[in-house]
């Protein structure tokens, strides 16, 4: 059998892939090629969210690609991961805005929506016609939901909803906010139109990563919404943590588009640049960079793959989840910062990719559930034992 074309595959992993499976690759790789990679360092630099590429995605079918809704084109899961690595080798803040309009929003109201909600939204949503946001994060409730403050209260045949919420990707220029909010029956999510009174996003800037998509501040005022604003599917925290299972798990295979771009930045450099009248991928020190970083990468996919499938399966289990948003996540950090390293001071221009990388990841490596709550949910899956508070009450 021939070598895989990508000189990183050491195993061959293509091979694990069907032909509809590389050809979507392929469709989303050429779409990142013209519409993303040349422009996404000046977005960068600018701290600019591209508005008028969410339309583009919607077109390019990668707006909740996996979902079956109205709209949707119920894509598989391992599909949406390949797209998730394609999107990310440019930018993680591109693969965010993916994230936050396709895992976040519109699967709560595939998941947890009315068929009016669904039909109202979801196939806007799909074209990138409208953007939706998911508000569950709080000023003084990151890593601890569950001690959210914002509160729905009954009010005539409609709710009043009222509280804060913090770094909530696309609010600021989206049309509808999923909100989690605390009523007498438990948390509970509303869609809010962002143009109803008492609605503020107002945008957290400067940002040191993720500085192609735009994370804000939002206040709840006294925000009065209709009955049928409230998605009847979801009581409780299983409601949200359900919408974070698909994020995370397309973060676990974005981490390593990120991380294979940085490597072949590093690889195409140290195969061109001399010193001391070699090649630096000459240097045995550059080659032990090289290989940790392609067996890590290696790793990865294989961890993604092997989640997908069993997502594809219907099989997949929280806890697998957090396998991958762990470690990839952290080993795509490490990666980009050796990637950064073969590059010399070349690797501080904004020209190259993996210290954009690495800066975009520490925002990664945070949401979704930091590496410490990653971690701390497999301990308890492995011991049977809740260690999230300091006294181990939960
Ligand atoms: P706990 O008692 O464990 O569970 C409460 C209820 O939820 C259920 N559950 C899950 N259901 C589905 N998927 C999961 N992953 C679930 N984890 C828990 C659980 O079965 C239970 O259901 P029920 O019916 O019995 O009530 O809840 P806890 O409060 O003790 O949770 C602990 C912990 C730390 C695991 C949780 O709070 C956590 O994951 N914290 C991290 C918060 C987080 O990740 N926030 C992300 C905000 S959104 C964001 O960052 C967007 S970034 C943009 C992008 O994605 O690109
Ligand atoms: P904290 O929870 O205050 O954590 C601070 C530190 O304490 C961390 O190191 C953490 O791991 C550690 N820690 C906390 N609890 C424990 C524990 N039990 N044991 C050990 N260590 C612990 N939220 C949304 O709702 N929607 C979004 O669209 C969204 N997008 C985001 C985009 C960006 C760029 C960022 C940075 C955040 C985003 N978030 C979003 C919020 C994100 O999910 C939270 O930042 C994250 O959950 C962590 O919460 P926190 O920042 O309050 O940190």
């Amino acid at each position: 059998m021939e070598p895989s074309a990508a000189p990183h595959d050491l195993l061959d992993l293509d091979d694990l892939l069907s032909d509809g499976e590389r050809a979507w690759r392929e469709h989303v790789r050429r779409f990142v090629a013209e519409h993303v990679t040349p422009y996404v360092a000046d977005w960068f630099e600018r701290a600019h969210l591209p508005r008028e590429l969410i339309p583009e995605l919607g077109r390019a079918g990668l707006l909740g690609a996996h979902l079956h809704g109205p709209g949707c084109t119920g894509r598989s899961a391992v599909e949406y991961g390949l797209a998730a690595a394609e999107l990310e080798a440019a930018d993680s803040g591109i693969r965010t805005i993916v994230s936050v309009q396709g895992s976040l929003a519109m699967t709560a109201i595939d998941r947890f929506g009315t068929d009016a909600q669904k039909e109202a939204w979801l196939p806007g949503m799909a074209a990138g016609e409208l953007v939706g946001c998911f508000a569950l994060t709080e000023p003084e409730a990151g890593s601890d939901p569950a001690s959210m403050q914002t509160r729905a209260e009954p009010d005539g045949d409609g709710w009043v909803l009222h509280g804060a919420k913090r770094w909530i990707g696309l609010a600021t220029v989206a049309d509808v906010a999923v909100v989690w909010a605390r009523t007498a029956e438990g948390i509970r999510g509303f869609l809010v139109p962002t143009a109803t009174p008492g609605f503020t996003a107002t945008p957290i800037e400067p940002k040191l990563g993720l500085r192609t998509s735009v994370q804000a501040d939002v206040v709840l005022d006294a925000v009065r919404l209709p009955g049928d604003a409230l998605l009847p599917g979801a009581t409780g925290l299983r409601g949200p943590f359900t919408c974070l299972d698909e994020a995370r798990y397309g973060i676990m295979w974005g981490a390593m588009g990120a991380a294979r771009d940085a490597w072949t930045v590093a690889r195409d450099h140290a195969l061109a640049r001399h010193q001391f009248g070699s090649l630096v991928a000459a240097f045995q020190l550059t080659q032990q960079k090289l290989v940790d970083a392609a067996l890590e990468l290696q790793k990865g996919m294989m961890i993604a793959l092997r989640t997908g499938r069993l997502k594809d399966a219907g099989s997949l289990r929280p806890e697998q989840i957090s396998v991958g948003k762990l470690n990839n996540v952290r080993e795509a950090i490490d990666i980009c910062r050796a990637a950064r390293t073969v590059l010399g001071g070349n690797g501080m221009s904004a020209e190259h990719s993996p210290l954009r990388h690495a800066t975009n990841l520490e925002a990664v490596r945070t949401y979704e559930g930091t590496d410490e709550i990653h971690t701390l949910i497999l301990g308890r899956a492995l011991t049977g034992i809740p260690a999230f508070t300091a006294g181990g009450a939960r």
